[in-house]
């Protein structure tokens, strides 16, 4: 996998740009802050597929262009990838057919934009800014925000992939209709716990321009095989998302009514306000989620990932296997594993 090779790689690089400890070490103790917004901008986003997107956010970054056109050009490469089954086209249905989407955005004024359980649309997350941007609402969901997507020139498309219609027709014959958050996928193997490396759903990207502003975005198929209307944490401003233009930006992946539950992403933004570096604030949500849940917390992923206004990232999450991917102008191809509580 080209992924893993660039991750050894990166964690060789790493390891001889920090003075002590290595690099391992350097992003285990909080200490993950080799970038300053006054060296450049910085993206980052969930998962290994974050990689590609984060690239092409950096050709806005680095053009000197805005956080919030970075954060939508660079999630909009994996809502159009239709290797990817859990963002938009090629997504994985819910349990009666349908590849309803979630995503939303938010910029450094504060602005927000929001779209859920969207039909027919590879890109929600350009809706969501043109919710945000045309009119007076944050949120429009199911029919509505179809329309509202048909009206503003959006193509109809169909986003169920031979692929995504197969595995839900293998899905309905074993597990029938249980309305159990990703039943299939519930064993003994960590990387294969609901929410987590085989089983995410969600690409959460943060970026800081080189103005010092951020801006942040979040799309989703949601968790595969949900309830028809079922909607999760990726569309919901502060908790699949949250930025603060003053502090940094939050996201989350993994499942998404432990995420809401906690207002995940508005609690890691809030953290950092108060000291907390990214990762010791985005380990503060996670061990929330523990609290509230000890013995579901066993059994599901749930990660955050988080920047701070000075450009310093950090990620922690319940289970092992949250990567996340980092660009910025030392390295565009940046894939790290984020600290885990188990
Ligand atoms: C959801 N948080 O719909 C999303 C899915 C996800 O890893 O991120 N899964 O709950």
């Amino acid at each position: 996998m080209i992924n893993r090779r660039k991750f050894i790689k990166a964690g060789a690089m790493g390891a001889s740009m920090v003075s002590t400890g290595g690099f391992l070490a350097a992003y285990a103790g909080g200490n993950h802050n080799r970038h300053a917004a006054a060296s450049g901008p910085v993206v980052i986003s969930t998962w290994d597929f974050g990689v590609a997107a984060n690239q092409a956010a950096w050709t806005k970054l680095e053009a000197g262009g805005r956080a919030l056109d970075a954060v939508e050009a660079g999630v909009r490469v994996p809502e159009a990838d239709l290797a990817n089954v859990t963002v938009g086209k090629g997504g994985y249905p819910d349990r009666d057919g349908h590849v309803t989407l979630d995503a939303c955005i938010m910029d450094e004024h504060g602005n927000c934009g929001s779209v859920a359980a969207l039909e027919h649309i590879t890109h929600p997350i350009s809706v969501a800014r043109l919710v945000m941007e045309k009119t007076p609402h944050v949120m429009l969901v199911g029919a509505g925000a179809l329309q509202f997507a048909l009206e503003n020139g959006f193509e109809r498309e169909n986003l169920l992939t031979p692929e995504g219609e197969a595995a839900w027709k293998t899905w309905l014959k074993e597990r029938k209709y249980e309305p159990v958050i990703n039943i299939e996928n519930r064993s003994f193997n960590v990387e294969r716990l609901p929410g987590n490396r085989y089983n995410h759903d969600t690409i959460g990207m943060l970026a800081l321009g080189r103005n010092g502003d951020l801006s942040g975005a979040c799309t989703t198929s949601g968790m595969a095989f949900k309830m028809h209307g079922r909607v999760g944490d990726s569309p919901i401003i502060g908790a699949g998302l949250y930025v603060d233009n003053e502090v940094g930006g939050a996201t989350a992946t993994g499942v998404g009514e432990e995420v809401i539950r906690t207002v995940g992403s508005f609690l890691v933004v809030e953290l950092m306000r108060q000291g907390l570096s990214p990762r010791d604030a985005c380990r503060e949500a996670v061990k929330r989620i523990i609290n509230k849940k000890p013995e579901a917390a066993k059994k599901i992923q749930v990660g955050f990932l988080a920047l701070n206004k000075n450009g310093e990232y950090g990620a922690f999450s319940l289970q092992k296997g949250f990567s996340f991917a980092v660009c910025d102008r030392y390295q565009q191809d940046l894939l790290l594993d984020g600290e885990s509580m188990y």
